[in-house]
C-alpha cells in the first residue's frame, strides 16, 4: 500500500561540494530523510518506471536508511532498485553499476570521509544515468523541491531482507541484491595488467592497504590477496563497521597515521595505500616517501600509459583549481590538454562524458579517470601498484625521477576546522574586497603579481559557476589559494592551499612546510587567519 505523508519543508536541505551531508541524528530524526529523497526524486523528474542503483559505506543509519530509500522508490513507482548485500557499496562501484546496468541513476549513502555513528555524519547523495555526481543544475533543482515539498510517498510495508543475493518484491519494484564487489573486480581486471602485478606480488613484494575499517575492505581483499597474491593480511582493518571504529576514515598522514608509521619504520613494506568512508579517496606512500595527491596525479597522467586501459595515451587531463599545477606540466610536455575546474568531482563530469579528459584528480587525495564517473581510491591504487610492476622501480625512485623531469610543485593545505561560521565568512568577504589591492605588494621574498576569484564556465555546457575560490599568484609560480569547505557538518572549516614551484635540482628533497615556509607566512600577513579565527595554527595540514 502507498501511503502519502504530509509535510514541511526542512530548511538548509542544501547539497553541497558531495551531496548532503549533516550530523547523523539531524538525518535520523523523521522526517529529514523522507523529505530529502522525495526531493531528489521530484528534483530529477520523478523515477515513475525508472531503475535505480542504491547503496552506502555501510555507516551507522546505513542499513535503516536503504530500508526507508527502497519503500519510497516503490511508492514513487520505480521500476527496479539494484542494491549491494547488505546495503553496501562504494561509491566508484555504485558509479560503473549505474553505468553497466543502464540505470537512471543511484542514490548513495555516504559522508564520505567524515567520521561515522549516532553523533557523527551522515550524507546522502543522488548521482546521474552518466554514473556520476548531480551536476549543479540538477543539485539546484533538488535544493528547489526541498524547499516547497508538502507530502512524500512511502511503502507502508517492511522493505524485503537485503543480506542475501537475489531478488523480491516490494509493491510492483523489483528489488534485486548483488555482489557489491564483483563488477568492480571484473572492471579492474579489464583495465589492469593482472599478469604482471601477479608476478610482482609473486616476486616478494609487500603491500599494506589500511581499509580504515569502510567500504573498501571487502573490495581490497578480494583484489588485491584473493586475486592478485598479495599476502594475507596485507589489507587491515578491512571489515566495514558503522562507526569505523571510531576512526576518522580520511586518508592523509593524520588521519592514516599507523600506515605512515609503518610506511616510516626500518623493515617497512613497498607500498602502501589507505582509501577513504567510501571508497572514492586515496593515499598513496611508498617506503619513507609519502605521495601527495596532487603529485600522485602528475606522475599517474605521466605513466598511465604503463597500464593496458591507457595503452593508447591520455585525451587531456582535469584537475580542481586549488590541486597544484604539477599535472599541468605533464600535460603540457605530452602536448595534451590540462582543465582546471572547481572543487568537486561533479564538474569533471562534462569534460569525462565528451571524451575531452581521460583523468582527473584533485588535491583532497581524489584521483580518477574515464572508466567511472566518480573518483575511484582502490583504482588508484591499481594504476600505481601497475606502473611500479611495469618499471620495477621504487615509489621513492618515481617520485624522484618525476621531480627531476618536470621540477617539484611543493605543496600542502591547511586546514582550520569548525572555526566559528560568521568569523571564516568575513574573513573571505574582506578578503574578496581586498583582492583588487593586492597585486604589486610584497611580503617578504614573495611579490603578488596578480589575485582573482576563481569562476568557472564549464567547456562543454557552458554552466557558469561563480565564486569558487580566492587566489593570489606571486611572481616565480607560487600560489595561494583560500576557499571554504563544501563537505563540513558544523562551523566552517577554512581551507588555506599552499605552493611553490622549485626546479633548482638541488632543492627537490626539502620538507613541504619549509620549502613553503614564505607561502605560509604570506597566507597568515594577507589574510590575518589567527587574529579572525583565534586559531595559531591549523588543525590538519596535509
Ligand atoms: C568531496 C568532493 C571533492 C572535493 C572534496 C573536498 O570529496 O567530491 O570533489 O574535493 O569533497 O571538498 P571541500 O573542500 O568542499 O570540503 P568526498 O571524498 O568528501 O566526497
Amino acid at each position: 500500500m502507498i501511503q502519502i505523508v504530509p509535510t514541511t519543508a526542512i530548511e538548509g536541505q542544501k547539497p553541497g561540494t558531495s551531496g548532503l551531508r549533516k550530523k547523523t541524528p539531524v538525518f535520523i530524526r523523521a522526517p529529514y530523510l523522507q523529505n530529502y529523497v522525495q526531493a531528489i526524486f521530484d528534483g530529477i523528474g520523478g523515477v515513475q518506471g525508472k531503475v535505480l542503483v542504491l547503496g552506502g559505506d555501510g555507516r551507522y543509519f546505513n542499513d535503516t536508511a536503504i530500508g526507508v530509500i527502497l519503500r519510497m522508490a516503490a511508492a514513487n513507482g520505480a521500476a527496479r532498485c539494484i542494491v549491494g548485500q547488505g546495503g553496501l557499496l562504494s561509491t566508484p562501484a555504485a558509479s560503473n553499476l549505474i553505468r553497466l546496468r543502464g540505470a537512471d541513476g543511484g542514490l548513495i549513502l555516504s559522508a564520505s570521509h567524515n567520521p561515522g555513528g549516532p553523533d557523527a555524519d551522515f550524507g546522502l547523495k543522488f548521482n546521474g544515468a552518466n554514473g556520476g555526481p548531480a551536476s549543479e543544475t540538477v543539485s539546484e533543482a533538488i535544493h528547489a523541491c526541498t524547499a516547497s515539498l508538502r507530502e512524500y510517498r512511502i511503502w507502508d510495508g517492511p522493505a524485503p531482507d537485503i543480506t542475501g543475493l537475489g531478488e523480491a518484491y516490494l509493491g510492483a519494484m523489483v528489488v534485486e541484491v548483488i555482489d557489491p564487489v564483483a563488477d568492480y573486480a571484473e572492471m579492474m581486471a579489464r583495465i589492469f595488467d593482472f599478469d604482471a602485478l601477479r608476478a610482482l606480488f609473486a616476486s616478494g613484494f609487500r603491500l599494506r592497504f589500511d581499509a580504515m575499517h569502510a567500504i573498501t575492505g571487502p573490495y581490497a581483499r578480494e583484489i588485491l590477496e584473493r586475486r592478485l597474491g598479495a599476502a594475507p593480511g596485507s589489507v587491515v582493518n578491512a571489515t566495514p563497521l558503522p562507526d569505523f571504529g571510531g576512526g576518522h576514515p580520511d586518508p592523509n598522514p593524520i588521519w592514516a597515521h599507523a600506515l605512515m608509521d609503518t610506511m616510516y619504520a626500518t623493515d617497512a613494506p613497498d607500498f602502501g595505500a589507505a582509501s577513504d568512508g567510501d571508497g572514492d579517496r586515496n593515499m598513496i606512500v611508498g617506503r619513507s616517501c609519502y605521495v601527495s595527491p596532487s603529485d600522485s596525479l602528475a606522475v599517474l597522467a605521466d605513466l598511465a600509459h604503463l597500464a593496458p586501459g591507457y595503452a593508447g595515451g591520455l585525451k587531456g587531463v582535469a584537475r580542481s583549481m586549488p590541486t597544484s599545477c604539477a599535472v599541468d606540466r605533464v600535460a603540457e610536455a605530452k602536448g595534451i590538454a590540462c582543465f582546471e575546474t572547481p572543487t568537486g568531482w561533479k564538474f569533471f563530469g562534462t569534460l569525462l562524458d565528451a571524451g575531452r579528459a581521460t583523468l582527473c584528480g584533485e588535491e583532497s587525495a581524489g584521483t580518477g579517470s574515464d572508466h567511472v564517473r566518480e573518483k575511484d581510491g582502490l583504482w588508484a591504487v591499481l594504476l600505481w601498484l601497475n606502473i611500479l610492476a611495469a618499471t620495477r622501480k621504487s615509489v621513492a625512485e618515481l617520485m624522484a625521477d618525476h621531480w627531476a623531469r618536470y621540477g617539484r610543485n611543493y605543496y600542502s593545505r591547511h586546514d582550520y576546522e569548525e572555526v566559528d561560521a560568521e568569523a571564516a565568512q568575513a574573513l573571505i568577504a574582506d578578503l574578496r574586497a581586498a583582492l583588487p589591492t593586492l597585486a604589486g605588494q610584497s611580503i617578504g621574498p614573495l611579490k603578488i603579481a596578480r589575485a582573482d576569484e576563481f569562476a568557472y564556465d564549464d567547456p562543454v555546457d557552458g554552466a557558469h559557476a561563480g565564486a569558487q575560490g580566492l587566489r593570489i599568484f606571486f611572481d616565480g609560480g607560487a600560489r595561494l589559494v583560500f576557499r571554504l569547505s563544501g563537505t563540513g557538518t558544523a562551523g566552517a572549516t577554512l581551507r588555506v592551499y599552499l605552493e611553490r614551484l622549485e626546479t633548482d635540482p638541488d632543492q627537490l628533497h626539502l620538507d613541504p612546510q619549509e620549502a613553503l615556509a614564505p607561502v605560509i607566512t604570506a597566507a597568515e600577513a594577507i589574510a590575518g587567519i589567527t587574529a579572525r579565527t583565534g586559531r595559531a595554527k591549523p588543525d590538519v595540514i596535509t
